[in-house]
């Protein structure tokens, strides 16, 4: 297991490629801890705090399919900023360090997600660019990180990248054709997709990946949940041309 800072050769490829996968960053105790207590939010057994957020999917919402229970109805969590056992994942030594090495010492979180993928639903996230929801610069200084909680691939909808990608611009994005498309997932159009490179991952397996990095995710064409718990973490050099970000609700400086 890692934790001490990334070396020479995982920074290089970071910035080449635009992502670096870090197997078994997260140990299973950790996981475990998160995973119930995001379960308890998800399925109403805990009342949600002010800022978090539980969204239904689509397809859900639409009436298109019956959840078989409350958890199969959940697209994703966002904000839990204010609980501290989920933000307990925020504040991972080995994450913090990892992301140290590549942005410098002073950081803060920007937002935080669960993504929840249940069986029998669409749940595709469409290729995008996570700088696409951010104001903030330079996007050198901005890092995206997603731990695997349960089995990561192919057929459960793991993430897919095209590496090198981060190196253009920011792209236009629009809401996909799709039949069923979930809240704000935004992608690009006209991408080749063969340039896709699929991420399989194990729990506790963690991606760190640049903003301007194209990536989505599959539909979960299996039996089983596929789920991961991801934060942004941005340097304190980062600017804001409307107002000051670290005063934003999600934002927590990092000690
Ligand atoms: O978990 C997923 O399916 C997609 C996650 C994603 O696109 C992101 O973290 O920006």
């Amino acid at each position: 297991m890692k934790s001490l800072r990334l070396s020479e050769a995982e920074i290089t490829q970071y910035f080449e490629q635009g992502y670096l996968l870090l197997p078994g960053l997260i140990t299973a105790d950790a996981l475990a801890r998160y995973d119930k207590r995001f379960i308890t939010f998800a399925t109403a057994e805990r009342e949600a705090t002010v800022q978090m957020k539980i969204m239904r999917d689509i397809m859900v919402v639409k009436g298109a399919v019956q959840p078989e229970t409350p958890l199969h109805a959940v697209n994703k969590m966002i904000n839990f900023e204010e609980d501290a056992e989920l933000y307990g994942y925020v504040l991972e030594p080995n994450l913090l360090s990892a992301v140290r090495s590549l942005v410098g010492e002073d950081i803060y979180s920007l937002s935080t997600n669960v993504f929840n993928k249940p069986p029998g639903i669409d749940g595709r996230h469409p290729l995008h660019q996570d700088l696409r929801y951010f104001r903030i610069r330079p996007a050198d200084k901005i890092v995206g990180v997603w731990t695997a909680i349960l089995p990561a691939t192919r057929e459960t909808g793991c993430l897919a990248v095209i590496p090198g990608s981060h190196a253009g611009e920011l792209l236009e994005h629009a809401e996909p054709d799709w039949e069923f498309v979930n809240r704000a997932f935004f992608g690009i159009e006209n991408i080749d997709l063969d340039l896709r490179v699929h991420l399989e991952m194990a729990p506790g397996d963690t991606l760190l990946f640049h903003p301007l990095l194209v990536h989505g995710s599959g539909r979960n064409r299996s039996r089983r949940f596929r789920r991961a718990i991801s934060v942004h973490y941005a340097s304190g050099d980062c600017e804001s041309p409307i107002r000051d970000w670290r005063q934003g609700k999600q934002v927590r400086r990092i000690d």
